[in-house]
């Protein structure tokens, strides 16, 4: 045997590649951009517009099919693109970029991208790539972000906007795309406006992207990646539910990424009909705090040992203790310790701790000294370029599994629980982020990269590409940019008022929210798993197109 003959790539991933996703019709040629009425901020209207002086208020805008006679999607000018992914992976990042490049290549052949290495920091730092045919079609409909990598560094300062604009120029950069969450299309909008005030003619187009699913509003339905992460967790819920369901003796606690809001939580939660599943907004909604969660997961435990079913499955948010009151006052106090005090990392472990408890007010120091070592170190770890917790770091599926086993310990105590309590826990996270996209994903993708492109050449700045009525067939979708401004409002972060990009909760007056509601009492006593399986690439559409069940249920499906 050759030992030296190896595979560069799976059977799938060869097939894969040869994927054509599918366009809106409306993209399939010459466009004309429709302007709406100019637009507003989602609050705080005065600051960002003085903020923003020149990219507030802009129309949306919605691109239409130019049928009139020798219309087409050629232009004899040329001009090249840089293109940044930004942030954590989310699956259909290399389907945005080849949308762009077929995009940008359908207008002038001799159109050429550019990729930004490893997120922001390649434009600052003049790291970045020729993204070529080649190139290109070597990445089609795969997972991950290692064609041009990403990163969190975060662009906010005029001297990384002028660093950024030596090489955009060396290049003869008219556009650049950012790829990423709230936190980076934030960013996407301050550059876009720095350039404007300046009067550079550069553009900034932003892409919705992140797993999480809170980058969404009216005009963004949802950003790419959450279908596919959603679909692979689901699956490896299911496939944990039915281990379950066959040993019949542990309790699984289960964290799910997603950062501060619950959406991917909810979704799996619909997917697989768990025993449990806490949702970080209601638990706020409620005023919950830790004691009620853990009692209330305690309650469902006791009543499936009264049945005699000793094992169930939980599901947990990764954001959830942002969500209690109690907590958030905690990590916002920390959050602005932290920003003042930027050497505290260089702090050894225990002068770490001492120096919390001595700069915590008084309510806030109780709670922290009441939670175990592990979770309160895991609370100070450095945050992130934006100023988030990482939460993802935070082990809360051991917290309330080790509080659960205590509360039910004394309900025995008390005679009101006789059951076995086996716990085991998981983190499923980053397992979901480079999976392969799923069709939603990878048509989505490609039609949001092509799209940006129709953006720039209609001379947009400032703007995010949007695709809309995701639950119709593809063809059907609509196309356009919607003004990142009006996305905005200001938020409190690294202990000062900034301009943001408003975070998509979970609505609880929202069906999906709603349907999990009528259904959880039902999931906790009787097991009512579903086990979805594999996320299918081939095979009948019905099956292989199906949206997450969150955009079902919000686009009016019963
Ligand atoms: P984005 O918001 O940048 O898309 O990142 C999402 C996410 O996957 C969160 O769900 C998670 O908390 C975080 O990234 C983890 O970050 P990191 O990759 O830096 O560990």
């Amino acid at each position: 045997m050759d030992v030296l003959k190896f595979k560069k790539k799976s059977i799938l991933q060869q097939l894969r590649a040869a994927y054509q996703p599918k366009l809106p019709e409306t993209l399939k040629g010459a466009v004309v951009a429709v302007k709406g009425e100019a637009t507003q901020s989602v609050g705080n209207q005065a600051e960002i517009k003085a903020l923003f002086p020149c990219t507030y208020g802009l129309p949306e805008l919605t691109f239409k099919r130019d049928t009139s006679a020798g219309a087409s999607v050629h232009s004899d000018t040329t001009f090249n693109v840089g293109v940044i992914l930004s942030g954590g992976q989310a699956p259909g990042g290399h389907n945005v970029i080849s949308g762009i490049f077929d995009g940008i290549k359908a207008i002038n052949e001799n159109n050429r991208l550019f990729g930004f290495l490893m997120g922001p920091e390649g434009l600052i730092e003049h790291n970045y790539m020729e993204i070529t045919r080649d190139i290109v079609d070597d990445y089609r409909n795969c997972g991950g972000f290692d064609m041009i990598g990403s990163g969190r560094t975060k662009l906010e300062k005029p001297e990384q906007f002028e660093k950024g604009l030596e090489i955009i120029n060396e290049l003869g950069i008219r556009a650049v795309v950012i790829i990423g969450g709230d936190d980076s299309n934030t960013n996407a909008a301050v550059l876009a406006e720095y350039y404007k005030q300046k009067n550079v003619p550069v553009q900034i187009i932003g892409c919705p992207k992140t797993i999480d699913g809170d980058l969404k509003n009216e005009k963004i339905e949802i950003s790419f990646g959450f279908d596919t992460a959603t679909k692979l967790y689901s699956e490896l819920i299911g496939n944990v539910e039915r281990d379950c369901n066959s040993a019949k003796k542990y309790w699984h606690f289960i964290k799910l990424m997603g950062r501060s809001a619950s959406h991917i939580a909810l979704e799996c939660a619909l997917q697989t009909q768990p025993n449990y599943c806490v949702i970080g907004e209601e638990v706020a909604a409620k005023n919950m705090y830790l004691d009620d969660v853990v009692t209330d997961i305690a309650r469902v435990v006791a009543a499936r040992a009264e049945q005699g079913k000793n094992y169930g499955i939980v599901l947990i948010p990764e954001g959830l203790i942002e969500f209690m009151p109690a907590m958030k006052m905690l990590i916002d106090e920390l959050n602005d310790i932290l920003a003042a005090n930027p050497d505290f990392s260089k702090l050894h472990l225990d002068e770490q701790r001492e120096f919390v408890l001595n700069h915590l007010t008084p309510n806030n120091k109780a709670r922290f000294e009441t939670l175990p070592p592990t979770v309160a170190r895991q609370l100070t770890l450095d945050r992130d370029p934006h100023g988030n917790v990482q939460l993802s770091l935070i082990e809360t599926e051991k917290l309330l599994s080790e509080m659960v086993g205590k509360k039910l310990q004394q309900m025995k105590e008390e005679g009101k629980y006789n059951g076995k309590f086996k716990r085991l826990h998981h983190f499923f996270g980053y397992e979901g982020r480079c999976a392969d996209p799923s069709n939603f994903d990878a048509d989505y993708c490609y039609a949001l990269g092509y799209n940006a492109a129709m953006l720039i050449n209609a001379g947009a700045t400032g703007y995010m590409s949007s695709i809309r009525h995701l639950a119709k067939p593809a063809a059907e979708w609509e196309a356009g940019g919607i003004p990142i401004t009006m996305m905005m409002n200001m938020e409190h972060r690294n202990g000062e008022q900034k301009p943001v990009i408003k975070k998509a909760l979970v609505d609880l007056e929202g069906k999906p929210f709603k349907v999990f509601a009528n259904s959880r009492e039902l999931w906790a006593r009787e097991t009512s798993y579903i086990y979805p399986g594999p996320i299918q690439y081939f095979g009948d559409d019905e099956m292989c197109d199906q949206t997450s069940c969150t955009l079902y249920y919000e686009q009016g499906g019963e």
